[in-house]
């Protein structure tokens, strides 16, 4: 009997795949198709596939010709498949032609012409689409740019450098819309994202709502909760999607961090420590109206993330002392903020004027989550006990610093018009509530 291997992700199974699976079939007596699991996807690059992968194992089994679905969960598992089932023939479509060569110590290797005109890519990108326009700090956008043009069916085309005083990088000027002039922008766009001095962001949103146009916008959304209520309102009439970004929430390793911790690994949570700090010239921070966050505003909400999301926002008190720039009573140097729950407290600080281990450190009543600096866009975390024999480490796979996935999410969220954020409204709301405070100057200690 002549065994035949063959791998996919057969995202929104097409005519290419049914092609292939056939004449696949036809290269011997017995087909087994590996189907790749959605984390072995990511790491290969592969972010936006659309169906799960249950639904993708019922689509290849529905055709009919395979005999066998194995999930191809890691790197180098072909060799161990062709050994654990004996397989005669490794086949795959011709785009990989000369790529799989060093099967051919284990079994023949076949090489099947792809299907022209069609692809699981066009079919995604047919069906979303999405012209994004960025606005703001082109220093920023300039990365955002370059992580988020891989994602399919999203199509960055234009940039608003909002201080028009800006050099624009090679990498922005070179798209479609480069303009001065926001309403431009807007018109020849279905989305924007926003990113600069948070002050600035309600008439922004709100003038790429009344116009019809999708946000996303850099976290604190507003600065005031009326703010924030009346834009999520106007979003919602309109139909329209109205999304926080902190690109942190959406990388890989601090996502499987979060599920980790709240599904008890390390018992009940009790404390929580998250500092951010970068050392940024205050002068030039005063100056800069439109690039001008505080150390509170620009870090706070990265910092109150890993609190809200694993001690929930209910606390019973918070207290927020800054140090002061002198003679600025609006700009802070440093910040550290308190928040006490029933059972457990948390513990930011964060700072421009400052620096500090950028650590985050999540301890419970049978072991801490370690995570190093920069904990923002680790790749990287462990588990640590009071044996340190049990100690475990998680690696993952860094794509960036989540921007993809943060517009992956967005699309979607367009495209289906529910939510797929992975910040809670609630979450949202209590930073903006934080910020609020921290800028109208409630209850804030300083010294
Ligand atoms: N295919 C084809 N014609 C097309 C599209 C795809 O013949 N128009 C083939 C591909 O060459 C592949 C199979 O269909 O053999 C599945 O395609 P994908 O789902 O795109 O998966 P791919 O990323 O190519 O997976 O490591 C090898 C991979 O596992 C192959």
């Amino acid at each position: 009997m002549i065994k035949v291997l063959t791998y996919g992700t057969y995202d929104l199974l097409h005519q290419g795949h049914i092609n292939l699976l056939r004449r696949a079939k036809e290269l011997g007596d017995y087909l087994i198709v590996g189907v790749t699991a959605d984390g072995f996807d990511q790491a290969r690059g592969k972010i936006n596939t659309q169906q799960s992968l249950m639904e993708r194992i019922e689509a290849v089994k529905a055709t009919g010709y395979v005999d066998e679905i194995i999930i191809e969960e890691y790197e180098g598992q072909k060799i161990d498949d062709i050994k654990r089932y004996n397989v005669d023939i490794f086949t795959v479509g011709s785009d990989w032609e000369g790529k799989f060569d060093y099967l051919k110590e284990y079994c023949n290797v076949v090489y099947l012409e792809r299907t022209k005109g069609i692809s699981s890519s066009d079919i995604r990108s047919n069906k979303r689409n999405i012209n994004i326009g960025l606005v703001g700090d082109l220093t920023f956008l300039s990365k955002f740019e370059r992580e988020g043009k891989s994602v399919n069916g999203v199509n960055i085309i234009g940039v608003f450098p909002i201080d028009p005083t800006d050099d624009v990088p090679k990498n922005l000027s070179g798209l479609d819309v480069v303009t001065n002039d926001y309403d431009l922008l807007l018109s020849k766009v279905d989305a924007v994202y926003l990113y600069f001095n948070p002050k600035l962001h309600y008439e922004y949103i709100k003038k790429a709502l009344l116009t019809g146009k999708h946000v996303l916008c850099e976290s604190p959304i507003t600065i005031s909760i009326t703010e924030l209520e009346e834009l999520q309102k106007l979003a919602k009439d309109k139909n329209l999607i109205l999304m926080e970004a902190i690109r942190t929430a959406y990388s890989t390793a601090y996502h499987r961090l979060v599920v980790l911790a709240k599904s008890g690994v390390i018992g009940d949570i009790v404390s929580i420590d998250a500092r951010c700090t970068s050392l940024r010239d205050r002068e030039q921070d005063e100056k800069d109206y439109y690039k001008a966050w505080t150390s509170f505003s620009y870090w706070g909400p990265n910092a109150m993330l890993p609190i809200f999301q694993l001690l929930g926002t209910e606390y019973k008190q918070k207290t927020i002392i800054s140090r002061l720039q002198e003679n600025n009573a609006h700009y802070d140097a440093f910040s550290s903020v308190d928040f006490i729950y029933p059972k457990a407290v948390g513990n930011i600080k964060v700072g421009k004027g400052v620096k500090t281990e950028g650590h985050l450190i999540i301890s419970g009543t049978t072991g801490y989550i370690y995570v190093p600096a920069p904990w923002w866009k680790t790749d990287y975390f462990e588990i640590r006990r009071e044996d340190s024999t049990q100690d475990k480490r998680y690696f993952y796979q860094l794509d960036g610093e989540g921007i993809p996935y943060e517009l992956v999410s967005f699309a979607k969220a367009i495209q289906t018009g529910k939510d797929f954020s992975y910040i809670s409204m609630e979450v949202t709301r209590s930073i903006v509530n934080l910020v609020e405070d921290f800028y109208k100057d409630i209850g804030i200690i300083k010294i």
